[in-house]
């Protein structure tokens, strides 16, 4: 029985964690290895250094389920768009000029899962993701992250038509990847809309909820055992998403209510503040310990609201860990 898998879940017999990012540049071994790679898109297409990038939180911290190591920007990756790194800054892309998505441009991607699936205690969970088509679309049409996608969210104004053609096209391409990537060895798949807080309320049925609800049914009927997670980050109606879209697991960023949470008609995940575990000392191991008591008798798996920062230090890892654990 994997860790995260649904009987696993339902029975809730020991606390899950795990952290979002969790492999990354807060790790020594992930920056040597980033290295070696040269640049960021190199290291997600070369499914040796994935794989291994992939497995080293799990060998340092023990978490109950691997993430594998890509990027949501694969993506536009795979439909035609051009994908670099700008060193220092972050990830860009060219014109949003698509063309059919390509499961071949993502063939690493998928030896990567093989490969850790290999590696990897048989017991944990291996999560496959996708950027949710929302979220894909503002990168696809602003060419970078950093601020607040005017750009993007002008051009979605300026030509409605044309941005629900793009949701549609990634909204299938989303569908195909996380099929792929559970072909490959995941046994669970996240779904994150990491700026779904920046769509209005007037398109978030076209723009948000459907999409969704499209992707979360496709996978349930070809792979009913598969874990599915929704994170919606900072989206204002959380309760009608978990109603229409029906994931197995709702992400909740660390501005949630408990309150809410605890209400929500599904599985939470997530909550505790990426800041706080930069802090470390009294606040943190107080955060960890209140979000526990908070969450007693609703089925939650333990994990950050966001992803882990670069400054964090690894004994708060270890700390968070530990006290989750006890
Ligand atoms: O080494 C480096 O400098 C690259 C930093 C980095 C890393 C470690 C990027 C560039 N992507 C990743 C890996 C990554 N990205 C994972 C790995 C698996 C894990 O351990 O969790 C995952 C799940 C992602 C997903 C991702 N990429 C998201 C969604 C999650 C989130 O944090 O909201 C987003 C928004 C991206 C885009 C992206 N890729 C990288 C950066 C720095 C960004 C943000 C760009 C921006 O908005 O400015």
């Amino acid at each position: 029985m994997k860790t995260l898998s649904k009987s696993s879940l339902a029975s809730q017999s020991e606390q899950k964690i795990w952290v979002m990012r969790q492999a990354g540049r807060y790790l020594p071994e992930y920056r040597e290895v980033r290295a070696k790679a040269g640049d960021f898109v190199s290291l997600c297409l070369n499914p040796e250094f994935a794989s291994e990038v992939t497995l080293q939180p799990i060998r340092r911290f023990d978490f109950d389920a691997a993430i594998i190591f890509s990027d949501i920007l694969m993506i536009p990756y795979a439909l035609g768009q051009k994908l670099w790194f700008e060193e220092g800054e972050g990830p860009r892309l060219g014109d949003a000029e698509w063309s059919d998505f390509s499961a071949e441009k993502l063939a690493p991607v998928y030896e990567a899962i093989r490969l850790t699936r290999t590696g990897l205690n048989d017991q944990k969970s291996l999560i496959g993701f996708a950027g949710a088509p929302w979220t894909l679309l503002v990168y696809a049409l602003q060419g970078k992250g950093g601020g607040e996608f005017e750009v993007a969210r002008k051009a979605v104004y300026a030509d409605q038509k044309d941005a629900l053609n793009r949701i549609e096209i990634l909204t299938n391409a989303v569908i195909d990847h996380l099929s792929n990537q559970i072909d490959a060895g995941c046994d669970a798949v996240q779904i994150f809309d990491s700026w779904a807080a920046l769509c209005p309320a007037d398109l978030q049925n076209d723009f948000i909820v459907q999409p969704a609800r499209k992707i979360v049914s496709s996978i349930r009927a070809k792979h009913p055992d598969v874990t599915i997670i929704a994170f919606p980050k900072g989206f204002s109606d959380l309760e009608g998403f978990v109603e229409t879209v029906k994931p197995d697991v709702l992400g909740c960023d660390q501005f949630t209510s408990r309150k809410r949470m605890k209400t929500l008609d599904c599985m939470v995940q997530g909550n505790l503040d990426p800041l706080v575990l930069i802090e470390g000392g009294v606040a943190l191991e107080e955060a960890i310990k209140t979000l526990k008591s908070d969450m007693q008798g609703k089925k939650f798996i333990f994990n950050l609201g966001h992803g882990i920062s670069k400054e964090t230090p690894i004994g708060h890892v270890e700390t968070l860990v530990r006290i989750v654990r006890s």
